[in-house]
């Protein structure tokens, strides 16, 4: 889509420029567009990976059910959708492709590896907060894009099956990583099963909680939560231990040297006191029970996740050099074996 089809087809205002590259995810592709008139908002358009959410009608219903509820409770806590030029909430183009745009919001950014537990407890609650709002949001009218997205124990069934066929021809060199993922794959199964069981709640979660996944406010607070397309219903254990994952230690997601991966538990508490300021007058007992073991659950779901797409031959997520998935999960699996070892600290943080 060229800057006369984005013109002439979305509903914005002033004078944009060129769409420039922004951000990034592994999923979609992202684009600012700076607005020449002062006045008027920058807008950042995605194309939609339409390969993983294959019902794109169906998710831009959630994403503006969704940005309508949680803006009506606290504006501009959440994104704002641009619908198109005749009110739909995205373009397919000529070549079949979907698009979507949002305000950009100049006064907010994002950032991938928090610096400090200040911000860590700011972005926490800022999740916690989106959990809240959406906690009266009628979750099954909700359309679920991916479904199973966090279930470990359908994940792990694929990846059985998947290192079994060992279509690539990758599994020799995964080997350690596989025989890690089964060894502790029954511990790993502990919430999930809790859930089936009827012991924790389904809740409207976001499901990719990341923590570039909310934007802080120059003064470090976390104002706006974005990346909408997998609010979906799930256990709130998602959504924290997703916040674990990427706040706990100051490595990348795909670090190399596994050494320089460690479980900071003053970044924990931070995350944790944040998330429980806001949350913990609509936690049962039993979730707040199964949030320290999340971090790791969700670590080894990714783990998981990104060892399946090595060994599939990477047709999930973007990579940008060989072997980046198996790097991504090993990188994972070592910080689900170390928030495994500390489970008895994460314990007591929580508890206090
Ligand atoms: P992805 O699914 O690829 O992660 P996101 O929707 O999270 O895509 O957007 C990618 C990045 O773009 C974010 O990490 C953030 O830095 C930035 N971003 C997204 N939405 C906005 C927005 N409305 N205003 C400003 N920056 C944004
Ligand atoms: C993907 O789109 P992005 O980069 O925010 C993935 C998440 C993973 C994340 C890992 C739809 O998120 O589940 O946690 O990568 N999203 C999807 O970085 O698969
Ligand atoms: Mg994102």
């Amino acid at each position: 889509m060229d800057s006369k089809e984005f013109i002439d087809t979305f509903s914005i205002k002033g004078q944009v420029g060129a769409a420039q590259p922004f951000g990034n995810g592994h999923i979609n592709d992202t684009f600012r567009l700076k607005n020449e008139k002062a006045d008027q908002p920058d807008y950042l358009l995605q194309r939609i990976n339409h390969q993983v959410f294959t019902e794109v009608g169906c998710m831009m219903r959630n994403i503006r059910r969704v940005t309508e509820h949680v803006n009506a409770k606290l504006k501009g806590s959440t994104l704002q959708l641009i619908p198109t030029r005749s009110g739909a909430d995205f373009h397919q183009d000529k070549q079949g492709f979907y698009w979507r745009v949002y305000v950009f919001r100049k006064d907010l950014h994002s950032i991938d590896v928090a610096e400090t537990p200040a911000q860590i407890y700011e972005g926490a609650k800022a999740f916690g907060r989106f959990l809240c709002q959406l906690s009266d949001f009628p979750a099954n009218e909700l359309f679920q894009t991916l479904p199973d997205f966090h279930n470990i124990i359908t994940r792990l069934n694929t990846f059985q099956q998947v290192v079994k066929a060992d279509s690539m021809k990758r599994g020799k060199e995964a080997a350690p990583a596989i025989r890690y993922v089964l060894e502790i794959a029954q511990q790993m199964s502990a919430i999930q099963e809790a859930g089936e069981a009827g012991k924790i709640p389904l809740r409207v979660t976001h499901n990719d909680t990341k923590f570039n996944n909310v934007l802080l406010d120059d003064s470090g607070k976390g104002r706006c939560v974005i990346d909408l397309e997998t609010v979906m219903p799930g256990y709130v254990h998602f959504d924290f231990g997703d916040g674990v994952r990427t706040t706990v230690s100051t490595a990348a997601e795909d670090e190399a040297e596994l050494k320089n991966i460690q479980v900071d538990l003053e970044r924990f508490k931070a995350y944790s006191q944040g998330y429980l300021e806001e949350t913990r007058a609509i936690l049962s007992p039993i979730e707040i029970n199964y949030l320290p073991l999340s971090g790791a659950l969700l670590a080894y779901l990714m783990g998981v996740r990104f060892l399946t797409d090595f060994l599939q031959g990477d047709s999930y997520y973007k990579t940008h050099f060989e072997g980046q998935n198996l790097q991504r999960a090993r990188a994972q699996l070592d910080l689900t074996r170390k928030l495994l070892e500390r489970l008895p600290d994460l314990k007591k943080i929580v508890q206090t």
